[in-house]
């Protein structure tokens, strides 16, 4: 599989055969049972600077729109893979993921010569009863699988597997790409093997670009699917620009597009003829209300237009 991303990075530390089996028969599943199938990247990556890594660069995301987001698609109905990124945030448990959950729990003794047992306070765990049933059901059903990455060489790997498992379901395929991917990594035969020493002095690296993936996902991975991409500024001056640039450049459906410092009130939703801003007021969002709810029923309406027209004659 190296070969065929001709990438020249360490090799994955997942186990992407095994992964690519179990995607294939989910997808294979849910496909037959009519469902729709939408592959979530989520989470920042990590990219080693010293091939026995003690340092790497990172990036601020927090997963928190990808695991947001794969709620609202099982709520929807959809099957969903949910490839994140190492320790980012998981959908149900992110949100307890600010608080130290042993405060929650309690130790009962054992009566009567029995093990004594653990004791939650739902009081301390707000919403607690509604998400683990949300989530039991979830489990039940069979419609989540979540497959973690740890390397950037991870991600692309299965990333590229996950398309190769959802490519024979078409047009009821979805990409969401909501995964914070390093553009630069530094090629495994340029990589020091060992600690880069701070005795030698400054550090200077030169980094190569990584390839974008979206290219070959639109047009051989799996031509048919409805792929939306995600993208990033800190400037809102030039946002839709660079969004209707990645939309001449990979020919994709739709591109997602936030600013930094915004991105839980405010997205655009970019595709070729409109542009459509989706906001949460402050009112809505003390009533809890998320903006992922908003992005997912905005794009599930479009996948279902999508599936139409690839249907029809
Ligand atoms: C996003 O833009 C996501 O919305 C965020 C979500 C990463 C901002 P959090 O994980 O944040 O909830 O903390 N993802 C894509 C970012 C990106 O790197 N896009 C590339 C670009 O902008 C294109 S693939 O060039």
């Amino acid at each position: 599989m190296a070969e065929q991303l001709r990438l020249d990075f360490a090799p994955p530390q997942a186990d992407v055969e095994e992964a690519s089996r179990a995607m294939e028969a989910f997808a294979q599943r849910h496909g037959s049972e009519g469902r729709r199938v939408v592959l979530i990247t989520s989470g920042g990556t990590k990219v080693p600077l010293e091939s026995r890594t003690v340092r790497f660069l990172d990036n601020f995301s927090s997963g928190r729109r990808g695991a947001a987001s794969a709620e609202y698609f099982l709520r929807a109905g959809y099957a969903v893979i949910f490839l994140h990124r190492h320790r980012s945030l998981f959908p149900y448990s992110r949100r307890y993921s600010n608080q130290n959950w042993l405060d929650s729990l309690r130790l009962m003794p054992g009566t009567a010569g029995e093990e004594p047992r653990v004791e939650a306070e739902p009081s301390l765990l707000p919403g607690i009863l509604q998400i683990l049933e949300e989530y039991e059901g979830v489990k039940g059903s069979g419609r989540m699988m979540a497959l973690e990455f740890h390397t950037l060489s991870d991600y692309l790997h299965l990333l590229l597997a996950a398309a190769r498992a959802l490519s024979p379901i078409g047009s009821n395929a979805m990409f969401y790409l909501a995964a914070a991917v390093s553009d630069f990594y530094i090629p495994a035969s340029e990589m020091p093997e060992h600690k880069i020493q701070s005795s030698s002095g400054p550090l200077q690296i030169t980094m190569k670009m990584v390839p974008k993936m979206l290219s070959p996902l639109v047009k051989d991975w799996a031509p048919k699917a409805f792929v939306i991409s995600f993208k990033l500024e800190t400037d809102p001056q030039i946002l839709i620009e660079r969004a209707r640039k990645a939309l001449a450049t990979y020919h994709h459906q739709v591109v997602v597009a936030n600013v930094l410092d915004t991105r839980r009130s405010y997205v655009m939703v970019v595709t070729n003829t409109e542009e459509a801003k989706l906001s949460v007021s402050d009112e809505e969002e003390s009533l809890g209300v998320e903006i992922e709810d908003k992005i997912i029923s905005d794009l599930t309406s479009r996948h279902t237009h999508f599936i139409g027209q690839t249907n029809s004659p």
